[in-house]
């Protein structure tokens, strides 16, 4: 019995890879992450990656049973956060991102792997939402071509080398406050924005405690029940926003994270 998604949604994953849309916060929720996230940007611009291991606001959200029960139901009840991340588009930004599978340059196998995409302002039509190939997640993991185009905003402009054309996209608009699921080796991608309001996505890397990192030494967060398999050096809630030794392990986990993205 899923705790959370139906199971018409849990076999939808099965099958297509994704879920949408899951309703995860209230409005004035929302508005009040927004406002935390923005209070970050104006501070510290390229502090956003793992904020939740430096800002408990964003530790709470990564482990909010509204988000995580849906994962479970996908994933299982023992659950990894691996990395927070944010895809987000500036009115009317070219910025694009191109049809690619997630597993190609993380590392991480076996790909019990799952992204919880939240919206943090409304990702409708006009705003470049996600875009998903059905069933892609069953292919293998194809190789990917480096295009570093300026306005693609993945870390190397990868983009699938597979011809698409016969492959129908989804589009996953969601409301503020909505959230997706996508397995890691699911096609996506996603267009410009070209509305006057910026489409904020939070990205929140979930996977199950066999995963291992085949690339470094690795951090994650244990959010639900056990770690029997100790792949991951387990990092600590912040006692402090913002503290010295939180923004130790929170340079670590990054330098890690970037090591892992970029060796080959
Ligand atoms: O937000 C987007 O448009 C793309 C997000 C993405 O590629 C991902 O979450 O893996």
């Amino acid at each position: 019995m899923p705790k959370a998604l139906s199971r018409s949604q849990v076999d939808g994953f099965e099958a297509d890879g994704y879920c949408f849309p899951i309703e995860v916060l209230a409005p004035e929720e929302t508005l009040r992450y927004r406002h935390e996230l923005e209070a970050v940007e104006s501070r510290s611009l390229g502090l956003r990656t793992d904020l939740h291991l430096i800002k408990r606001w964003a530790w709470d959200l990564i482990h909010d049973p509204r988000i995580v029960d849906p994962v479970e139901d996908v994933l299982g009840a023992d659950i990894l956060c691996w990395s927070l991340n944010w895809f987000i588009k500036e009115p009317r930004e070219e910025k694009f991102v191109s049809y690619h599978q997630d597993a190609t340059y993380w590392g991480l196998e076996p790909h019990d792997v799952v992204t919880a995409w939240l919206a943090l302002s409304d990702a409708g039509l006009d705003t470049g939402p996600m875009k998903f190939i059905a069933g892609s997640h069953k292919w293998r993991v194809h190789s990917h071509i480096d295009t570093r185009e300026k306005q693609n905003m993945l870390t190397r402009g990868q983009v699938i080398d597979v011809e698409l054309n016969e492959s129908p996209a989804v589009s996953a608009p969601l409301a503020a406050g909505e959230m997706s699921l996508h397995h890691v080796r699911l096609v996506h991608g996603s267009e410009p924005n070209i509305t006057d309001d910026r489409r904020i996505g939070m990205v929140i890397r979930y996977m199950a405690p066999h995963v291992r990192q085949t690339k470094v030494e690795d951090t994650a967060v244990l959010v639900r029940g056990e770690d029997t398999h100790g792949h991951f050096e387990l990092l600590p809630a912040p006692e402090q926003d913002m503290g010295e030794a939180e923004l130790a392990r929170h340079a670590d986990a990054l330098a890690r994270m970037q090591r892992a993205l970029f060796s080959d």
